[in-house]
C-alpha cells in the first residue's frame, strides 16, 4: 500500500516492491547498555548505538531478477534497475536518508514512535512535540516508543478527567487536615508542631524555642507555664514576674520601717538602734562602746535611742558630797532646814507609748529604824500628773506611770521619803532624784 509520505510514483513502486524490514516486532535499545536492536540493526560497540545492517552486502541475492538492492535504515529495497534513485548521503555522516527525489518530507524508515537519527531510531517525545491526545487535566508522560496520559500525584482518574483526591477523608492528619488540589497538608493545634512525618503533631517545647517567661519556664504537653522566683508574682500577662511589695502586706512587717526591694524586702532601724534578727530594732548601748562622747568627770547613761552624759558629781549647794554617792545637806547649814537631808541620783529609760498604768521604779528605804513611819510622795517634777506613788509597805513604794508618754522627753522627778518617829517627835526626809528618759519610739 502506498502511504501518503511521498507524492512521487517511485515511492509506490518501492513499497509495492516490498520494504524488507520488520516494524514493532522488537523494542529498540533502551539505553546504551542494552545490546539488542530491532531487525535490520546491529549493536555497534564503538558508537554504542544500533547500527544499520547493509543487507545488500550480507544477504546473498537479496533482490532477484531485474531488481537491484538498495540498502537503507533497518532494511533494504529492491527496485528496478532502471529506477532513478538518489540515495541519501552515508548514514554515518548525514542524519536523514532521503529516498524519493522530489519528496518534501523525509522518508522515515523507523517504527511508529521513533524517528531516524544518526545511525539509528530514537524515541519521539510526543509530549514535547504536542503529538498526544491527553486531556488538559492529565499529564502526558513520554515513554520509549509511545506515551501515556496519567493523572498527577494527588489526583485520581474519574471518567477521562483527573479529580483531586480528598486525602482528609482518610484521617491522615493527627490534628487538622487541609485539602488542596493535588495535595493536602496537616496542621497542628497551637502549642504543637508537625512531626517529621508531616502528619502527627508533637509538643512544642516553648521554653527551649524562645524564652517566653521572664523567670522560670516549665514546658507542658501542648503549652507551657511561667513561674516566678520567691519574692515575685506572676503578672497579668502570665509571663512576666513582678516584685511582691511585702511592705504593703502589713504594717507589722518591720518594727520600725519596711523597705521593699526587688524580690525581697528589708527592715531598717532609726539612728541609735540596730537590727535584731530581721524585723526588730534594738537600742545601741553607746556607753559600752566608744561611740559616746562623754568627757572626763562625766557618766554615760544609756537610754533608748541614744545616751546621756551627766556630771558624776551632781551635788549642788547647799548639798555636799556624802558617802555612797549621796548628796547631803548638813544640818548645821540654816538653808537645809526644809530640804531633804540627803539626795541620791538615779536614771531610767522607758519607751514611748508604754501601756498604763505601769510600775516603772521601786523605791526602798535603805535604813530601817524601829518606831519610824515612812511615807513616800512625789516632791516635784510631775506637774501634769503623769506619775503617782503607790506605797507598798512601810519601807518601799512603787512609782507608777499613769499616762502614756511620747518621747523624746526627759522628766526629773524628786521622790521623797518622809520618816516620822512620833514618840520622839522626830521627822526627817531623804530624796531620790530620778531622771526618766522617754525614748522616741515604742521600742
Ligand atoms: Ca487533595
Ligand atoms: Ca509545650
Ligand atoms: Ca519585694
Ligand atoms: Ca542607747
Amino acid at each position: 500500500m502506498c502511504s501518503m509520505r511521498g507524492t512521487f510514483v517511485l515511492l509506490c513502486v518501492c513499497v509495492s516492491l516490498s520494504l524488507h524490514h520488520h516494524t514493532m516486532s522488537q523494542s529498540p535499545p533502551e539505553g546504551d547498555s542494552l545490546m539488542e536492536c530491532t531487525d535490520g540493526y546491529e549493536w555497534d560497540i564503538e558508537s554504542q548505538h544500533c547500527k544499520d545492517i547493509n543487507e545488500c552486502q550480507t544477504i546473498v541475492e537479496a533482490c532477484q531478477g531485474e531488481m537491484k538492492c538498495f540498502n537503507h535504515y533497518g532494511g533494504y529495497l529492491c527496485l528496478p534497475r532502471s529506477a532513478s534513485v538518489i540515495t541519501a548521503p552515508e548514514p554515518s555522516s548525514q542524519s536523514v536518508a532521503i529516498l524519493p527525489v522530489e519528496s518534501n518530507e523525509a522518508f522515515n524508515p523507523c517504527p511508529v514512535g521513533y524517528d531516524a537519527h544518526g545511525e539509528g531510531c530514537v524515541d519521539v517525545d510526543e509530549c514535547v512535540l504536542n503529538l498526544h491526545d491527553c486531556q488538559p487535566s492529565q499529564q502526558c508522560v513520554n515513554t520509549v516508543g509511545t506515551y501515556s496520559c496519567q493523572c498527577p500525584d494527588g489526583y485520581s482518574k474519574i471518567g477521562i478527567e483527573c479529580v483531586d483526591i480528598d486525602e482528609c477523608r482518610y484521617r491522615y492528619c493527627q490534628h487538622r487536615c487541609v485539602n488542596v488540589p493535588g495535595s493536602f497538608s496537616c496542621e497542628c493545634e497551637p502549642g504543637f508542631q508537625l512531626a517529621g512525618n508531616n502528619r502527627s503533631c508533637v509538643d512544642v517545647n516553648e521554653c527551649e524555642l524562645a524564652a517566653p517567661c521572664q523567670q522560670r519556664c516549665y514546658n507542658t504537653y501542648g503549652t507551657f507555664l511561667c513561674r516566678c522566683e520567691q519574692g515575685y508574682e506572676l503578672g497579668p500577662d502570665r509571663h512576666s514576674c513582678n516584685d511582691v511589695d511585702e511592705c504593703s502586706y502589713s504594717s507589722s512587717m518591720c518594727q520600725f520601717q519596711c523597705v521593699n526591694d526587688p524580690g525581697r524586702f528589708s527592715c531598717i532601724c532609726p539612728e541609735g538602734y540596730q537590727l535584731e534578727s530581721t524585723r526588730l530594732c534594738q537600742d545601741v548601748n553607746e556607753c559600752e562602746t566608744d561611740i559616746h562622747q562623754c568627757g572626763e568627770g562625766q557618766t554615760c547613761i544609756n537610754i533608748h535611742g541614744g545616751y546621756q552624759c551627766t556630771d558624776s558629781n551632781r551635788c549642788q549647794e547647799p548639798y555636799v558630797q556624802g558617802s555612797d554617792n549621796r548628796c547631803v545637806c548638813p544640818v548645821i547649814k540654816p538653808e537645809c532646814g526644809d530640804l531633804p537631808f540627803s539626795i541620791v541620783h538615779r536614771y531610767m529609760s522607758i519607751t514611748s507609748e508604754r501601756s498604763v498604768p505601769s510600775d516603772i521604779f521601786q523605791i526602798q528605804a535603805t535604813s530601817v529604824y524601829p518606831g519610824v513611819y515612812n511615807t513616800f510622795r512625789i516632791r516635784s517634777g510631775d506637774d501634769n500628773g503623769e506619775f503617782y506613788i503607790r506605797q507598798i509597805n512601810n519601807i518601799s513604794a512603787m512609782l507608777v506611770l499613769a499616762r502614756a508618754l511620747t518621747g523624746p522627753k526627759e522628766y526629773t522627778l524628786e521622790l521623797e521619803m518622809v520618816s516620822v518617829n512620833p514618840l520622839m517627835s522626830y521627822q526627817t526626809s531623804s530624796a531620790l532624784r530620778l531622771s526618766v528618759f522617754v525614748g522616741p519610739y515604742a521600742f
